[in-house]
């Protein structure tokens, strides 16, 4: 029996290392990564940037609705100007600087209800040259456009029939992509179906926490009476991005990528204790993503947890497979910090579980400042996951005090070392093998940070919120120099 075991799991190896390989394979010949030099980007979101929340038809969303009427954010706090950066004549100032900095790719996202303002059905055009234009003026530049479809604003008529927690989202999100995969088949190779699923769902428990009054803390982790809500909407968004990849494949877009960004969170555990926790953790905010994507299942622990603590999963025996054979051409990994896990039988309302900080560590807003932990997660991406494309959607930080505007400068010394270090963890791990084609900083701008408002700057573009001035920061002529160090690199 045991030999039988044995054997079994070597040949699940084997044909994990041939699909890797036939990837790879499927790489070399249409693959915009293998044909084209690496990305150095920045990032950004509609909702946090754009501003213009009535303009050209654009239908109202979830996040319209929180800032506004509830106030999720504090008073007065919303997305009603951001950073202009819907409008054209500030965005080409601002692709100017992208270009002046050396940047090559851009990733933004396009808002759901400006397409289709009431969520399913009625597209609006306007929208859509918007972003064409948008998109051209980029390409003007020399700036690979990366095109999240979906980075959280919702229209708020699906989020009112349940958002993500109705199976039917995936059909609504499904049209959606068709939309955009139609209207910018000719203009945009790189595509990111859907950002961070993980903590949009805690974003989401967060406001309703607010709007209910009952102000529940803000966690990365949902606390284990919203674990049922939580993966069962992680399971619709998968599946969500599985039926839009399909989709995407049939249009044959020459060179044409399609991946998710996820965040992802090297668990460490504090001592020995504490390494089963660790693990159940990993499981929760890591495996329960990369399992479904590179395996076509979900942890095997974290199903056993919900059946013994009889959580209410609706997820399909079929559904994680589905997830598996959706062809996602690359992963989009969002990279701030890891976390550390604490096995704490004293505190049995989180799973027995807390999360100390590290002496010694410098932390950012997002958490410690841990580049050996990024290269650590690529190094595992290589040896647990078939070694995937990946582009780094995501890596940045903010840090107090760090954005002080003087004399028309901003000295931002500590986002500025984060990056540098962060990039030479990613390119060591690309000489070790991995498949890693790009990186983007979060975020080109300060701008709105959701429910922690305007306060936490994590720009390499200084904003003035009141003028709307910008100043380029330190980091970012540092980021410049980098990205002309390693201008041609594959
Ligand atoms: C995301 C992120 C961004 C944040 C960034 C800094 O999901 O992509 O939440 O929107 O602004 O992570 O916290």
């Amino acid at each position: 029996m045991k030999k039988i075991i044995v054997c079994t799991t070597l040949l699940l190896t084997i044909s994990l290392r041939l699909s890797a390989q036939s990837t790879t394979n499927q790489m070399n010949q249409t693959s915009y990564f293998k044909n084209n030099a690496f990305l150095w980007g920045a990032a950004s979101a509609s909702y946090q940037v754009e501003g213009a929340p009535t303009a050209d038809g654009k239908g109202q969303s979830n996040w319209d609705e929180w800032m506004n009427r509830y106030q999720v954010a504090g008073k007065g706090v919303n997305g009603n100007v951001a950073i202009n950066f819907y409008d054209r004549t500030q965005y080409l100032k601002d692709i100017k600087l992208f270009k002046e900095l050396g940047l090559t790719s851009y990733r933004f996202s396009i808002s759901w209800p400006r397409i289709i303002p009431t969520g399913t059905g009625k597209v609006n055009t306007v929208a859509i040259d918007h972003y064409r234009t948008f998109v051209k003026d980029l390409k003007a530049a020399g700036i690979e456009p990366v095109m999240t479809l979906y980075h959280w604003d919702m229209p708020l008529e699906l989020y009112n029939k349940g958002g993500w927690d109705n199976r039917q989202s995936i059909e609504w999100f499904a049209d959606y992509a068709r939309v955009v995969f139609d209207n910018f088949k000719d203009l945009v190779k790189i595509y990111v179906i859907s950002n961070e699923i993980l903590i949009e769902t805690d974003m989401t428990l967060q406001a309703k926490s607010i709007i209910s009054k009952e102000n529940a803390p803000f966690s990365v982790i949902p606390a284990p009476e919203n674990l049922a809500t939580a993966l069962n909407q992680f399971n619709h968004k998968l599946l969500a991005a599985a039926r839009a990849a399909k989709i995407f494949h049939t249009y044959g877009i020459p060179q044409g990528e399609a991946g998710i960004a996820i965040p992802l969170f090297p668990t460490i555990a504090v001592d020995a204790h504490s390494a089963k926790a660790a693990e159940f953790i990993d499981g929760i905010v890591n495996r329960w993503f990369l399992d479904a994507i590179y395996k076509g299942s979900y942890p095997q622990d974290i199903l056993e947890y919900a059946a013994e603590h009889r959580l209410h999963l609706k997820i399909g025996a079929a559904d994680a497979k589905e997830i598996g054979e959706a062809g996602l051409t690359y992963l989009g990994i969002n990279y701030y910090a890891p976390l550390i896990v604490q096995k704490n039988d004293a505190q049995p309302g989180f799973y027995g579980i807390t999360f100390p900080t590290l002496p010694n560590t410098d932390y950012a807003y997002n958490g410690a400042n841990r580049p050996d932990q990024l290269k650590r997660l690529l190094l595992r991406m290589r040896d647990e996951y078939g070694n995937p494309a990946i582009i780094i959607t995501e890596n940045g930080a903010g840090f107090e005090n760090d954005d002080l505007l003087s004399n028309g400068q901003v000295n931002d010394a500590r986002r500025a070392g984060y990056i540098k270090a962060h990039i030479e963890a990613m390119l060591s791990a690309k000489r070790e093998g991995v498949n890693v084609f790009g990186y983007h900083v979060w975020s080109s701008h300060d701008n709105l940070e959701w429910i922690a408002g305007y306060g936490r700057r994590f720009g390499m573009i200084y904003v003035d919120f009141d003028t709307q001035q910008r100043t380029v920061k330190a980091s970012a002529k540092e980021y410049g120099e980098i990205i002309k160090q390693f201008k041609s690199l594959k």
